[in-house]
């Protein structure tokens, strides 16, 4: 295979502690082929005639910038990114705001992109494109004669036709995907909702197992899940600060039963809902009362669009209300913090709280899941209570599986992890990390990239 490029709206140096899992696997890919990791630098400035590509070594790999002007930035990223495409490919129309001056930024921004990776390419390369934000640039860098092979992988969900099509845009956003040459999606789902908008919206046909084919491209369409890196996280698990914060975690809270939620402050994780659960979980079952309480990690995150205020303001409310209504003077449910926990503390964290709670509304995959039982004792393990509308649930069955809009689902499915008789724990575990070993990060770059070189060129 030649030479590795990976495209991404970020770009992370491998080598730095906390590059997380994503980055250490792309970056073993990238490294073993001398490769060029090209996105945008995260910075804006006030307006970028020119738009300099910033290089930079990092050990064998090439790490490349773009800088983005502030109306770029709110037109592409701010915009269309994350206020059309994430709310909609989330299954949340009403979130969504079809802003028709954001399309355009949307283009403008995966156009300047194509053009300045098109004079880094060598004719052998190898071109790997990152997410929702980035779906056009195939297109973009076909239009410039690029013949290489490229690939595409959606790392959230992708909805069906029916709500696909409230997207203004949807016949170009898809017609776009043909200019790959392979699509991978999380699961099964979202692969199935591309095929049967290919065929069923355009008209198009299958050819084998995972050819489609419509407007005159033959796309490859397949399910490649994404998974951690669990020799990094064990090794981090047995670390200093993971096992300080476990024991501060068990001395702190000896008396009561740990709940453990941490998540990106973002209305798909389900946050409400969980509150509205637990809420439901001390009226239904009062012997968890003076007991059970739930730590809540949200993290910050795109603070600047306004769904993400209004979300903030609804959980701080239901969290407040439940202490207030339930909590005693050495005694309060629920322990919300909005901030990012260090990386490597996240380990002791989750091995110190008996069940693990990820609930979200709709998620492409969902790594916390994994990494919540990737860092459990397997001799006396917590268990994950997961939304089936997490990608993760089409891999791990062997969770308590919930629908995080049923509140008293919920409920009883908390009561019963927290009672779960610790040899049934051990069991369900080792099936968990079965498949979480099997299908980690390694194992998702090298599959995916195996495909891609794979296709007839
Ligand atoms: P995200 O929506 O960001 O990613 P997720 O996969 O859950 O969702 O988390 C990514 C990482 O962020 C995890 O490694 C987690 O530990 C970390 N993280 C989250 N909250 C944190 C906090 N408060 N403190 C510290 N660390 C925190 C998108 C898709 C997902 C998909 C991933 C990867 O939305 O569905 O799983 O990409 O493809």
């Amino acid at each position: 295979m030649g030479r590795l490029v990976v495209v991404a709206n970020r770009v992370a140096d491998p080598r730095k502690p906390g590059a997380g899992g994503l980055a250490v696997a792309l970056g073993e890919a990238l490294r073993a082929s001398g490769g060029l990791w090209f996105g945008w630098s995260g910075r804006t400035v006030e307006s970028c005639s020119g738009n300099r590509v910033h290089q930079q070594r990092a050990g064998e790999i090439t790490l490349a910038t773009v800088d983005l002007s502030h109306a770029d930035y709110r037109a592409y990223y701010l915009g269309y990114s994350n206020s059309v495409l994430w709310p909609v490919f989330h299954y949340r129309l009403d979130l969504a705001d079809f802003d028709a001056g954001d399309i355009e930024g949307y283009r403008r921004v995966n156009r300047l992109l194509a053009h300045k990776l098109e004079p880094m390419l060598r004719p052998d390369d190898v071109i790997w494109v990152h997410d929702y934000h980035l779906i056009p640039l195939a297109a973009e860098l076909r239009a410039m004669g690029c013949a290489q092979r490229i690939g595409f992988f959606l790392h959230i969900p992708l909805p069906p036709r029916t709500i696909l099509a409230a997207i203004p845009q949807h016949g170009w956003l898809m017609r776009s995907l043909m200019a790959y040459d392979l699509v991978g999606f999380q699961g099964a789902t979202d692969r199935d909702h591309f095929a049967d908008y290919v065929l069923r919206e355009a008209g198009g046909q299958m050819q084998g197992d995972d050819r489609l084919h419509a407007w005159g491209r033959t796309v490859r369409a397949r399910a490649v899940p994404i998974g951690i890196d669990v020799a990094e996280l064990e090794s981090m698990a047995r670390g200093e600060e993971a096992r300080e914060m476990r024991r501060a975690m068990r001395e702190n809270y000896a008396q009561r039963r740990l709940l453990v939620g941490v998540d990106r402050l973002d209305y798909s994780k389900g946050l409400p809902q969980r509150i509205r659960a637990f809420r439901r979980l001390l009226e239904q079952y009062p012997e968890n009362r003076r007991s059970a309480t739930l730590i809540q990690v949200a993290a910050p995150s795109r603070e600047d669009v306004d769904a993400y205020g209004d979300i903030r303001h609804e959980l701080e409310t239901l969290c407040g209300a439940l202490n207030g209504d339930f909590g005693e003077l050495d005694w309060m449910p629920v322990r919300y913090i909005r901030r990012t926990v260090a990386r490597k503390r996240l380990p002791g964290l989750y091995a110190a709280s008996a069940v693990g709670l990820v609930t979200p509304l709709r998620d492409g995959m969902n790594l916390v899941a994994k990494e919540y039982v990737a860092s459990q004792d397997p001799a006396d393990p917590g268990v994950l209570v997961l939304s089936r509308f997490a990608g993760a649930a089409e891999q791990l069955v062997e969770a308590l599986l919930v629908n995080p809009y049923d509140t008293a689902g919920t409920a009883d499915a908390i009561q019963q992890a927290l009672r779960m008789p610790q040899e049934e724990r051990v069991v369900r575990h080792a099936r968990l990390m079965q498949s979480i070993r099997s299908h980690d990060v390694h194992w998702w770059a090298h599959e995916f990239l195996h495909a891609l070189a794979d296709v007839d060129a």
